[in-house]
């Protein structure tokens, strides 16, 4: 009989589809057993490739008997439900962020795993396991770069649709600066804000693309990222961590092929992120199969994922009033709170009905 980890993948759009195919090819030790989408077609097409069954029902492919994991690449919104019934049967499952939609629910799963007393959630925060960000990381953590004083990140993407605006580049882009610099110091993020400049013409009206976030830590280091979604280019992710003893930079499209045949130099650019990011994603399901079977995680947890989202909640408040908000997370009976600063003299307040969550 064969000890793989049967897995039931919940999603199967481009994400999704891509962590099945690994599965089934990269990764030692896991099968997957089990398909789920809401479109039936996606399902049936992905689940052939790899021998898997169609289950139409989310909970019902998470209470399958021959489902040991669960892959949840589904969209944010029905996280917490599955979560939930993961949690409820006890067994390990890899989550795509964000964890959840909204500070309460993510801070709810965090809280029902803790009270069962063992780790089952781990959340899909990949740039962890990239082994420039790993050896980063390192560095940082050994004192190569004395004590970190500035964190510079580049996020760009080449392209994205419409449905692409101001809080989405928040919510889905910005927040792996948020994981990955949690990572780099080891310390929370405390405040945000944002800086909306000229958008670029391919922008959708009111978006602003790009925009300068900007982020405190709990030790007084600043951390800018600029978040440019339609750069129309690459897919460029650079990351420089500042210290007081020096600085290092990752990022730098070092699997170029250099060229100098006709008196330049230069290279291709990296076109996506599962280019950029190929081998982090197998390096994260190996690691996150080898965990499960032994009963824990290896990787970001579900307090990660919670704070990820307290941050990026924080920073589409301060996108929409303005002003730089305060993150405190849990503590006593508080969820996590997000306090507004107040806006300048002269500035009128703006709305903030309908942002809290
Ligand atoms: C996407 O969901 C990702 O996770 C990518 O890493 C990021 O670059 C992109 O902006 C997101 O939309």
């Amino acid at each position: 009989m064969s000890d793989d980890l049967r897995i039931a993948v919940l999603g199967v759009g481009m994400m999704g589809a891509f962590h099945v195919d690994a599965l089934s090819k990269r990764v030692r030790g896991a099968r997957v057993t089990v398909i789920n989408d809401f479109l039936d077609d996606k399902a049936a097409e992905v689940a052939g490739k790899v021998g898997a069954r169609v289950e139409a029902d989310p909970i019902a492919a998470i209470n399958d008997s021959d489902v040991d994991a669960v892959l949840i690449a589904s969209p944010g919104d029905a996280h917490a439900e599955q979560l939930n019934a993961c949690l409820d049967r006890g067994i390990p499952v890899l989550c795509e962020k964000p964890l959840t939609t909204d500070i309460s629910s993510a801070y709810a799963i965090a809280q029902k795993e803790k009270a069962l007393g063992k780790q089952l959630i781990q959340v899909g925060f990949m740039r962890r396991f990239d082994p420039e960000y790993a050896a980063l990381q390192k560095l940082v953590a050994d004192g190569g770069l004395g004590k970190p004083l500035m964190v510079h990140c580049v996020h760009r993407n080449p392209a994205v649709g419409d449905h692409f605006n101001s809080e989405f580049m928040i919510r889905d882009s910005v927040v792996h600066e948020v994981d990955s610099v949690r990572f780099l110091l080891g310390e929370e993020l405390n405040s945000v804000e944002v800086i909306k400049g000229a958008a670029t013409g391919s922008a959708p009206h009111g978006t602003h693309d790009p925009m300068l976030v900007i982020f405190e830590t709990g030790s007084g280091a600043i951390v800018t990222v600029e978040s440019f979604v339609r750069t129309g280019v690459a897919y460029e992710v650079r990351t420089e961590v500042v210290g007081e003893k020096g600085s290092a930079l990752i990022g730098l499209d070092q699997n170029l092929q250099l060229k100098s045949t006709d008196g330049r130099w230069g290279g291709k650019l990296t076109p996506g992120f599962v280019e950029r990011f190929g081998q982090a994603y197998d390096i994260e399901l190996q690691r996150w199969v080898d965990a499960a079977k032994a009963g824990t995680i290896d990787g970001p947890s579900a307090w990660d994922g919670y704070a990820a989202v307290a941050v990026c909640e924080a920073g589409v408040l301060a996108l929409r009033s303005g002003v730089k908000v305060h993150v405190h997370l849990a503590g006593g009976n508080s969820v996590a709170a997000l306090e507004t600063e107040e806006p300048h003299a002269g500035i009128q307040a703006p709305d903030l009905e309908g942002a809290w969550p």
